[in-house]
Parts: C-alpha cells; structure tokens; sequence
C-alpha cells in the first residue's frame, strides 16, 4: 500500500517503514490527550505510553489533525502541542475530519477518527483508555457514539479498558451485537468497567493470550469481513477503584450533566473532567495505570499479528 497517495494523510517514515516491513505498530489517539486528562498528566501519560510501546517492540503512532493533515504518527513536540492545547484544540470525530481538513485546521482524534487514520496507514492495532458509547438516556436523547459505528465498519482493534459507566454498559453491548463488533474480554469473561474490574455484563468471548487475539482478529481479516474488534482488557488489581467512591461519582457527574444541559460532543469531555473532580483526582491516577496497561497489550497482540500475517 502506498500512504503517500492520499495528499490528506502525512504517515510518519517510521511509521510507513514499519508497516510495509510487517513491524508492529499501535496507534494512538489525540482526544484523550487534549480532551481526556488535564495538562500536564496528559503529556506525561502520552510520552510514557508511547515508551511501553517500544519497550514492548512495537512503534507508537499518534494519531492527530495537524494544519489540514490527518498524521499518523505525530512528534513530540507535536504530542506536546495537543497537551498544552487542550480543550482549545477541536475534538474532531469522522463527522469533523472533512471540514477541518479543507480549511487546514487541526483537531483531537476520538476513537472513531484515530481508527480512520491508523486503517489508511496500514495499522491495524490500536490502544485507548475507553471508547464512547450509549450514553444513560439514549432513548430519549439518542447520544450514542460515532465510535460503535466505526468499530462496525473498519478493520482496525481496539485494546480498551471496558467503558466507563458513565455510559449504559448494557445498551453499548447491544449496540455492537447489532453492529456485528466481537468483544473480547482479555483474560475475562465479564467485561471491565474501566475504573473496576467488573461490571455486571459478560463478554462475546474470553481470551487469554495476544496470540488467541491476534488469530481471531487475523480470521476476521482473511474472511474479508468488515469492521474491528474490541478488545477490554481489565484495570490491575492494584489499581482499580473502590466501587462505591466510583459510582457515587459517576452517578453525580451524570445528574449535573443533565441538569446543565450539556449535549454532544461536549458531553463526555465533561462527564471526564466532572468524574475526576468528584474523586478528587484518584479517578486520573486509575486512568493513566489502565492506559498503560492497554498499550502493553496493545503492543503484544501487534506483534502477535505481525507473526500471523508472516
Ligand atoms: N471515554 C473515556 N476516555 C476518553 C474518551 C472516551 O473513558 O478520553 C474520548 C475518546 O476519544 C472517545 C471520545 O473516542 O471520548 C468519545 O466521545 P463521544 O462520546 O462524543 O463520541
Ligand atoms: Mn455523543
């Protein structure tokens, strides 16, 4: 595949070096830095995440809107920008990527958009903290992520950490039934609720190594069915948050949410930031564990697959 065709895309050499040498490679995305943790955690997280990677083998490739380019494979001093920037930089979602592209923007990638650019470098792996969801209400309010939706369509794997319950875990579950997306639980039949380990819901399948992984995810592929995979892989023990603290939390940050009338794309960067003030910040620490977490995982099923596709 040749990435320099696309004059929209700007892959980094490394990054296209490694995926034309079947090297593993796992991407990364830009709201969790900009919308997601608070300066200047995020650019720590983001610097110590891409570092597991390499330790692990694989190569780190944020994924970013800069000056009218989707880039795969930012800098750091490009990494460093989206931190300081913060809630200045746009959170640009698929709906977002075409208007900000054609007047030379820039803006955060969410899952969804960061899968649309790690799909069109040739990176099939991919790790966050959560994805988006069914938000509580969705029956009335229909705020259901542009994130399932692209897990349905395109063939990148998602290493998450369940979903927070700020979201209905159930409701997002059936949701990707619906939409024909496979959730594994990694070495869990129930899946994670990000802060905690459990959640009440089970998953499609358990599996327990990134070898089992990487062969499902490589099936799917060579059947030539379309859309990805998620895969939740539990916070550590040690970690995980008192159940109580968490859900007193999540369930305030919901009413004020509601009760301020905050609505699309502005929902879950406020439920974040609100969850984090509840807990007094104990949310942030689990968060920034559970993320590193996934990109060691994330860098093992790459390399898995890498060994598959040989
Ligand atoms: N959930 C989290 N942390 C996050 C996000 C979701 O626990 O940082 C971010 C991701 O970038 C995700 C986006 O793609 O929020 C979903 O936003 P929305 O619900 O507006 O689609
Ligand atoms: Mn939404």
């Amino acid at each position: 595949m040749n990435t320099c065709l696309n004059s929209r895309l700007r892959v980094s050499d490394e990054v296209r070096q490694a995926v034309a040498g079947n090297q593993p490679v796992v991407a990364l995305e830009s709201t969790i830095i900009s919308h997601g943790m608070p300066y200047p955690q995020n650019v720590e997280t983001a610097r110590n995440v891409e570092r597991i990677i390499r330790e692990e083998g694989a190569l780190p490739a944020t994924v970013c809107l800069l000056d009218g380019k989707l880039v795969v494979g930012a800098s750091d001093s490009e990494i460093n920008f989206f931190a300081r920037e913060g809630q200045n930089v746009r959170k640009a979602s698929r709906r977002d990527l075409a208007v900000l592209l054609s007047k030379g923007q820039c803006g955060a990638t969410t899952v969804a958009s960061t899968m649309i650019g790690a799909a069109m470098a040739g990176i099939s792996v991919f790790a966050t903290g959560g994805i988006g969801g069914v938000h509580r209400g969705a029956e009335t309010t229909m705020d259901i992520s542009a994130d399932l939706e692209e897990l349905a369509r395109t063939g990148v794997l998602v290493v998450c950490a369940g979903a927070k319950a700020i979201l209905d875990l159930g409701l997002t579950l059936e949701y990707l039934e619906t939409k024909g997306v496979p959730v594994i639980g990694y070495g869990t039949e129930e899946l994670p609720a990000f802060f905690t380990r459990k959640s009440g819901f089970g998953v499609d399948y358990r599996l327990d190594t990134p070898e089992e992984v990487a062969a499902a995810f490589a099936a799917r592929e060579e059947l030539g069915l379309q859309g990805g995979m998620l895969v939740a892989n539990p916070i550590p023990e040690e970690y995980s948050m008192d159940e109580a603290l968490i859900s007193r939390g999540i369930d305030q940050a919901v009413a004020d949410c509601r009760r301020l009338g905050i609505k699309g794309k502005a929902a879950t960067p406020y439920l974040l930031q609100r969850v984090n003030e509840l807990t007094a910040g104990k949310s942030l620490s689990s968060n920034i564990q559970l993320v590193y977490n996934n990109a060691r995982i994330a860098a093992r099923i790459a390399k898995a697959l890498c060994a598959e596709r040989t």
